[in-house]
């Protein structure tokens, strides 16, 4: 009853910022994402007969609390499942490059639901694999594909209709996303705090919903036809419009800081000059840069001479879930 799971992180290009039931995790838009090939998570899964409750370790230290609870509540949904009550040791190990605030939930959730429905012994296809891991964390949910991936959000209030599709294959585009990292980061409203506050708060939120449907169509047509520029702004506008809703809130919130901002103007000041780069933005104060291979040069060039900026971590599209 052992299972080894790998799964990278994505990034949002059109953004998941809001739930319409928080226990199920269904967002209230659909939205997109880019699976990276530069972070993943590896976790192993192996429930034991005589365990008394569920152990984990994170980078080989043992974790508790609010980290641990959340693998025990999702471990409680895969028992559910399978009808067997039995607890799990789950070690996980975070590949990123640096050691820089990009331990992501995505990868993380994906993993372990890849590894403990396999070691319980349930034989889920990736339709039913992305729901699960939704229920751990709503991003986890693209990270079951590679490539370009767009979350369904569904209609039906039990979760059955809301799960990840592949929009394109890894292979379909070579792209580049630069992700920067920030010399010193500020603790962070959660992203789960973030959205529930500003669903609940802010008058900016209706307008954020009106303008997905639009984002999400055009910016699929722009992948399929490879039209670089058309999708780096689209992205670019969504990820400043979710920004928007948080000022809306109450009380209001922002993850942008001052090195945030200066990334961001970088961006548009490489564009100026002729060189294709966009910019998005989740919940917190890193940056990721979108631009072509041929760029490589220019904007690495660029974004290593900005006051504040540590390093910078290159990502292909990367590869959905793999068995160890
Ligand atoms: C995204 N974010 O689409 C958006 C953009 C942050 C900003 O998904 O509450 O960790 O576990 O479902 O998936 C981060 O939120 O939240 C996120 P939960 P999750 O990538």
């Amino acid at each position: 009853m052992k299972a080894t799971a790998r799964a990278h992180t994505n990034i949002a290009l059109i953004k998941y910022w809001g739930k319409r039931n928080e226990s199920l995790i269904l967002p209230a838009n659909s939205n997109l994402s880019v699976t990276l090939d530069g972070f993943s998570t590896e976790t192993t899964v192996h429930f034991q007969e005589d365990l008394k409750k569920d152990i984990f370790l994170l980078n080989e230290q043992n974790v508790e609390g609010n980290d641990l609870g959340k693998v025990a509540v999702f471990l409680d949904k895969v028992r559910a499942l399978s009808g067997n009550e039995i607890y799990a040791q789950v070690q996980s190990v975070n590949h990123v490059p640096t050691a820089a605030g990009f331990a992501s939930s995505a990868s993380g959730l994906a993993a372990l639901a890849a590894a403990s429905a396999k070691a319980i012994g349930l034989s889920l296809d990736d339709t039913e694999l992305s729901k699960l891991a939704r229920q751990g964390s709503g991003s986890a949910c693209r990270s079951i594909y590679g490539g370009f991936v767009e979350w369904q959000m569904g209609e039906r209030e039990d979760g059955a209709d809301s799960f990840a599709v592949q929009v394109a294959d890894r292979s379909h585009w070579d792209i580049r996303i630069a992700a920067v990292v920030l010399s010193k980061t500020m603790k962070k409203v959660s992203s789960r705090e973030g959205m529930r506050r500003t669903v609940e708060t802010s008058p900016f939120y209706a307008g954020w919903l009106e303008q997905i449907p639009k984002d999400l169509q055009e910016i699929k047509q722009a992948i399929a036809d490879k039209d670089f520029e058309k999708m780096g702004s689209i992205a670019e506008a969504n990820c400043l419009r979710m920004h928007a809703t948080t000022l809306g809130a109450n009380p209001p919130f922002t993850y942008w800081q001052d090195t945030t901002m200066r990334v961001m103007q970088t961006v548009q000041s490489l564009r100026e000059q002729g060189v294709p780069a966009f910019f998005t933005i989740d919940a917190g104060p890193n940056v990721k840069v979108l631009y072509l291979p041929e760029d490589e040069d220019k904007v690495k060039k660029r974004l290593h001479s900005i006051e504040g900026v540590d390093d910078i971590i290159i990502s292909k599209p990367g590869n959905g879930i793999s068995y160890l």
